[in-house]
């Protein structure tokens, strides 16, 4: 199964409601350890992703393949395929879109979605040869990609995306094995919204999300835990589990921080109704709040 979605629209714009959130949600108790390279992930790696419920690798891509995946992103936004509809700008760039440069576009996109048929460098990042095996042993299967997306997280404007599991983005089974691949294509950094995560709190199962700023866990179940941050160099990666509590603070920063996100799940996996997620992940009859 792959999740379809086309856009009519030349662009979107994130309708999140965003804003402002607690303090401290995003601290960090411990930088996430890494291993060298994706040929370098050994048995004991694979033990620790299942414990973790993570596993960050450097080096996993080489300088060339990040420049071309960041040639490939910047030709998607700067309109070279007219046919391309996955572009969504951040809130604050609504009544501006018509009048900015295409330069200026690189500084006010949040995210591209669905792009790996548009761009063929963008493509053999997302099915890289060393990347498909490790993708295979962690899902235990042959890996389908499910979703592809580009986080953009501007300089100065790019929002928080609170803590969250990607699990209860997807219209799939709360059991089904999902593996997301988070591609560090900038300086990935404590000040410019790298990866905080829950170690080992994919093993608790899914958790209620509520509609506040995203779709998200409430932020009184994060604060006062003890989460990891993962700062990255370019072509250096995440390997995570769809059940696993993670996050990103907005960019208050002047540097970029672009990243590729991909998802697999295992080939020939069933789809289930959005109704069907919501009785696991939402909070309808549950006797909780937020
Ligand atoms: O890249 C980010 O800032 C967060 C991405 C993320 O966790 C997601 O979109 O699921």
């Amino acid at each position: 199964m792959k999740s379809e979605k086309h856009e009519t629209e030349p662009y979107t714009i994130d309708s999140h409601a965003g804003g402002d959130y607690p303090e401290g949600l995003y601290d960090h108790r411990a930088i996430a350890d890494k291993v060298n390279g994706l040929d370098g992930i050994s048995g004991d790696g694979f033990s620790l992703f299942r414990q973790q419920g993570y596993l960050a690798v450097e080096a996993a891509f080489t300088e060339k393949e990040v420049e071309d995946g960041l040639a490939g992103l910047s030709d998607l936004i700067m309109g070279k395929r007219p046919d391309f509809r996955g572009i969504s700008f951040e809130a604050k760039a609504k009544d501006r879109v018509e009048d900015l440069t295409p330069q200026e576009r690189l500084d006010w996109v949040r995210k591209l979605v669905y792009f790996v048929d548009y761009d063929t460098r963008l493509k053999a990042l997302a099915f890289h040869r060393k990347l498909m095996p490790v993708v295979r042993r962690l899902l235990g299967a042959e890996p389908e990609l499910f979703a592809d997306q580009a986080l953009i997280k501007p300089p100065k404007i790019g929002r928080e995306k609170p803590w969250h599991q990607d699990h209860a983005f997807f219209d799939l089974f709360g059991d089904t094995p999902v593996v997301g691949v988070w591609i560090a294509l900038d300086d990935a950094t404590l000040e410019n919204g790298c990866m905080r995560l829950l170690s080992g709190a994919h093993r608790q199962g899914p958790r209620i999300h509520f509609t506040r700023r995203d779709w998200q866990i409430c932020d009184d179940e994060i604060l006062g835990q003890r989460s990891v941050a993962a700062p990255l160099d370019p072509g250096g990666l995440l390997l995570f589990d769809g059940l696993l509590p993670h996050g990103t603070p907005a960019n208050a920063s002047a540097e970029r921080r672009r990243a590729l996100q991909f998802h697999y799940i295992p080939k020939g996996t069933e789809d289930i109704s959005r109704e069907e997620r919501l009785k696991t992940f939402g909070s309808d009859g549950k006797d909780v709040t937020c």
